[in-house]
């Protein structure tokens, strides 16, 4: 896999004596760590930004695969801090794909000026506490040695890729890439034998487009997924301008709501309904183009089993009248979880796909991939020759991107031996013991269990009131305690529980990566309750805090 340079960026590696001081560092330059470095602006801060890729966008930046498109309307998938940014931004389809956001996320970054902010090509390898000084040393893999008194990790919910470790990787002779780490110029497929693993989100994206060029496209299936057609068309003019011309109040209703999208669903429980009306409104969503609004349609699909397994049934039903092979259909069909339990994908033709004479699906559930072969891919039960795989699966979720810095806090304990049997934080932003860091769409927060771009927007919102606030006040540390973070564990679990997210092996439990411990990841009760707790906590006298100051004279732990 290659990565094609960037020009744009002065990014060369930094004297490696200097040690430069700054107020705030700013982790990742994804749709979060561009909305803080715009905030952080017009305070009095220093700022520095760090961003592995070359260019802006995070997510977007990264997961360049054929077919990758957002799964929430564009009018609502935005940037709500700015109201002439969403009055002159045009997208052109209700669902956009990646060449648009990635385009969006630059004109943000240039109209607000916030590239001149972000040092590209810059991975940050060690965060270290120093608790003479209350301030994190920072390294970067080019050399950079910072400190800050405040650290805001952006760094994505989605980031650290899950390459499984299968034998014979490195002997295959063909080309593999994984999905979120695509090469910028493309691939040509064109009459290439390609496997496809995995049927997430991205898989299910992925498929028809590289079905159109491949000579033949094998798609490797651990776990079928429920998907929903998105019915992706241009953006009607009309549309749009009701959209515009409503925008505040819109955004105002979207606040509101535990997805931070606006619903469209009944509000009601299935039952309130006869069968033929369920099916009507179920029938009505499906072509709604509302994309996973399906799982809204009655409010009890999430909670309540039976109503959750009719519309699963629904679904299954739909699946079977795509698919003309019914043996490849039965094999499509989800049965082994609960709709919505795994993040419902939206697709353009994924059933469609296996129609086609030059796609085949293999279940890997039955026959596990057993590793790969300088001519392919063997399987418990055969073996594959191909000329390219695509990696289609996934992320060490939530906590990968933290865990992949080498990050120490007080008394030297280091990030990834305490979230060793998990992840503890106290409302998915703070972790005690690592004093004057924020997460943003970190472990226990919503994360994608709401729109990520306002969600990010939020906590940043509440992570600059934070620091704004202890500036004031000459406070020099934020810590919480692991009392704190047993009663925010506490209630995430109860969030959870009151769903049926847990019955599912998904990366929201860890599930997708061997060893990781099986807790829940994501606050599931909704943003809105999710931002009252916050809120709440700073209006109660900072109630889950440990505040202090103890500024001294700045020492480097890296140094010694
Ligand atoms: P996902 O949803 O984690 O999907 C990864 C897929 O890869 C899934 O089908 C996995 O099967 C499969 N997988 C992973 N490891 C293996 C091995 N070892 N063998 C066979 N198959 C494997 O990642 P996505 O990128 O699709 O989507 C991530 C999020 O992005 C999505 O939820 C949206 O929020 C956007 P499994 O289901 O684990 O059996």
């Amino acid at each position: 896999m290659t990565q094609t340079p960037d020009t744009r960026q002065p990014t060369g590696p930094q004297d490696s004596t200097s040690v430069r001081e700054v107020d705030v560092v700013v982790i990742g330059a994804g749709f979060s760590g561009m909305y803080a470095l715009y905030r952080l602006q017009s305070s009095s801060l220093s700022v520095i930004g760090f961003e592995a890729g070359d260019g802006v966008g995070g997510t977007w930046y990264w997961n360049r695969y054929p077919g990758a498109r957002v799964d929430i309307e564009s009018m609502q998938y935005s940037y709500s801090f700015d109201d002439a940014l969403q009055q002159e931004w045009q997208w052109p389809e209700h669902f956009s794909a990646q060449p648009d956001l990635e385009a969006y996320a630059n004109h943000v970054a240039d109209r607000f000026d916030i590239r001149d902010m972000i040092q590209f090509s810059t991975r940050v390898t060690q965060l270290t506490f120093d608790e003479g000084s209350d301030r994190w040393h920072v390294l970067t893999d080019q050399g950079d040695r910072v400190t800050a008194r405040w650290v805001i990790a952006a760094t994505g919910s989605l980031d650290a890729t899950n390459v499984p470790d299968w034998p014979g990787l490195d002997d295959f002779e063909g080309d593999w890439y994984h999905t979120s780490k695509w090469p910028k110029d493309g691939v040509d497929f064109t009459g290439k034998r390609v496997g496809l693993i995995g049927t997430g989100s991205t898989g299910i994206q992925v498929t028809p487009v590289v079905a159109e060029q491949a000579g033949h496209l094998t798609v490797f299936q651990r776990t079928p997924n429920f998907s929903v057609p998105s019915l992706n068309r241009p953006l009607e003019p009309d549309y749009v301008e009701d959209w515009r011309q409503n925008y505040s109040d819109r955004r105002k209703e979207m606040r509101g709501q535990p997805l931070l999208t606006m619903s469209t669903g009944t509000g009601r429980s299935m039952w309130d309904y006869t069968p033929e009306e369920r099916e009507q409104i179920m029938e009505r969503a499906w072509r709604s183009r509302n994309g996973f609004e399906l799982v809204r349609c009655f409010n009890d699909v999430s909670t309540d089993i039976k109503a959750n397994d009719v519309l699963a049934e629904f679904v299954r039903t739909k699946i079977r009248a795509i698919v003309s092979e019914p043996d490849v259909a039965e094999l499509l069909c989800p049965k082994t979880y609960p709709i919505g339990a795994k993040r419902i994908c939206v697709d353009t033709g994924y059933f469609e796909s296996f129609n086609r004479e030059n796609v085949t699906l293999v279940d890997v559930h039955t026959d596990p991939i057993t590793g790969l072969t300088p001519q392919g891919l063997a399987t418990t039960a055969a073996t594959y020759e191909l000329d390219a795989i695509i990696l289609a699966t996934g992320f060490d979720a939530m906590t990968g991107a933290m865990e992949r810095m080498d990050i120490t806090g007080v008394g030297g304990v280091r990030l990834q031996d305490k979230w060793g049997e998990g992840p503890t934080t106290y409302l998915g932003m703070v972790v005690s013991g690592f004093p004057n860091l924020f997460m943003v769409h970190g472990p226990h927060s919503p994360s994608v269990r709401a729109q990520m771009i306002m969600g990010g927007e939020l906590q940043v919102d509440w992570i600059l009131d934070v620091i704004d606030r202890l500036e004031d006040t000459q406070v020099s540390r934020l810590d919480t305690t692991p009392e704190w973070e047993q009663m925010w564990l506490q209630e995430v679990d109860t969030a959870a529980d009151r769903t049926l997210l847990g019955q599912a092996n998904s990366w929201f439990v860890g599930a997708n990566i061997p060893g990781k411990p099986r807790v829940f990841m994501i606050y599931s009760g909704g943003f809105d309750q999710y931002y009252r707790h916050c809120t709440d906590a700073i209006d109660n006298d900072f109630r889950g805090f440990e505040l202090s100051n103890r500024r001294e004279p700045i020492g480097d732990p890296t140094t010694t």
